[in-house]
């Protein structure tokens, strides 16, 4: 496996910011802080709820370009409002990441509320609990602006591929 260990040269500081709505979320939104690990991607995550911190989450949406944000990743569980209120006060992407929480529907109330977004206020949402997607995402975006990010994402693309030849190879043989 190509283990990717190289720090991204963006050099210009945090660049992808990860939010959640409770420390409850963390063991799911890790993945997403792995992966940033994994690409050299400076990130910073913490926790900021539309619900009970409103201001606190105005504040974030308001000030994450300014400070040098390039992508957000918002994850939340149940009436999971964080991700599209966040979307609608940034002009940055947003990647949204439903959480199934432990009182969840099934982990559908997560879905729907972070999906169903009005025209105009996209959040780009990933699958349940999918938060190393999402960071997969944030690090496909930065690379539109990075050849050597992108290089990182094709050698991490082929070493998938390897791997399902090589078990397809197995099970052949
Ligand atoms: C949401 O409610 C959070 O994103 C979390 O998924 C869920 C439960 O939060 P806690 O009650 O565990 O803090 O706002």
């Amino acid at each position: 496996m190509n283990k990717i260990e190289e720090k991204a040269p963006l050099g210009v500081g945090v660049l992808v910011g990860i939010i959640m709505g409770s420390k409850s979320d963390l063991p799911v939104m890790q993945d997403a802080a792995d992966i940033c690990k994994e690409f050299g991607v400076e990130f910073e995550m913490t926790v900021v709820s539309a619900h009970r911190t409103p201001e606190r989450m105005f504040t974030y949406a308001k000030d994450a370009a300014s400070k040098g944000l390039k992508v957000i990743i918002a994850g939340a569980g149940g009436a999971a409002h964080l991700p599209g209120m966040v979307a609608s006060i940034t002009t940055l992407p947003v990647i949204g990441v439903p959480v199934k929480s432990s009182n969840s529907i099934d982990g559908w109330d997560s879905i729907l509320s972070i999906l169903q977004m009005p025209n105009g206020i996209p959040v780009a949402t990933v699958a349940l609990n999918a938060a190393k997607n999402a960071g997969l995402l944030a690090v496909q975006i930065l690379a539109t602006a990075d050849d050597s990010l992108a290089q990182k994402m094709q050698v991490y693309k082929d070493d998938l591929r390897k791997k399902v030849e090589e078990s397809a190879e197995e099970m052949s043989s």
